[in-house]
């Protein structure tokens, strides 16, 4: 019968479970070292960790960089990632380190940016946190000259088409530049200077195109 057949399977299947066959197959030498075994040791994964405290606010075209401390008691191989990353930085996902810097474009708030690091089965995240770009501290120089009225042979200057303004914050990388078209102009005001020492030359330009020796540098510093 079905009933009886199944209840026999069960009681050898018991009479397994319960060690005999390993004594049958294998002895007793084999037993007691199956018992000697050490069980092997659970699996606890350790959560990796996350701390910092990233700068809140930065200037425009300053640069911003932010590493967060992360560990594993494990020391499993870290992964970070990124969400609402301000679009002006660049973000390592191997060190979770955030840098970068923001232009005159990027000045506002960046909110709620969260840095989260996994070990793989594990992920915890820093605490959500905001950047404000703020907009340069502007100041401005005004230059002011008399225009030349003779070459540099001391002949009279009759074709005098304009100037040149050579300006920067490394006296010797002038690199940004003015041209002013009007002959008749004695002064020019240069804007949008941020902090710090800038320097400024200038040249003359004639209806030919030919510019003259540039000027002493004069300097200026935005405060
Ligand atoms: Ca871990």
């Amino acid at each position: 019968m079905d009933f009886r057949h199944s209840w026999i399977l069960a009681t050898v299947v018991a009479s397994c479970l319960s060690g005999c066959w390993t004594d049958e197959l294998d002895g007793d030498s084999h037993k007691k070292s199956a018992d000697n075994d050490p069980i092997p040791p659970a699996e606890v994964n350790h959560a990796p960790t996350i701390s910092g405290a990233p700068t809140p606010t930065i200037v425009a075209g300053e640069f911003y960089e932010f590493i967060p401390d992360a560990a594993d008691a494990d020391g499993d191989v870290l992964e970070f990632s990124i969400a609402r990353k301000p679009s002006w930085a660049n973000f390592n996902k191997s060190t979770g380190r955030l840098s970068g810097t923001p232009q005159d474009g990027d000045v506002g708030n960046f909110t709620n940016i969260e840095i989260s690091v996994s070990d793989g089965q594990e992920t915890e995240q820093l605490a959500a946190f905001n950047i404000t770009v703020d907009a340069i501290a502007l100041g401005a120089a005004t230059l002011s000259w008399y225009p030349p009225t003779q070459n540099i042979d001391g002949s009279q200057l009759t074709n005098l088409a304009g100037y040149r303004i050579y300006y920067g914050r490394d006296p010797n990388v002038l690199g940004r530049t003015v041209v002013i078209d009007n002959p008749g102009l004695s002064s020019y005001v240069i804007e949008n200077l941020a902090t710090g020492q800038w320097h400024f030359v200038m040249t003359s330009v004639n209806l030919d195109g030919v510019e003259s020796r540039r000027t002493a540098a004069v300097s200026k510093t935005i405060t």
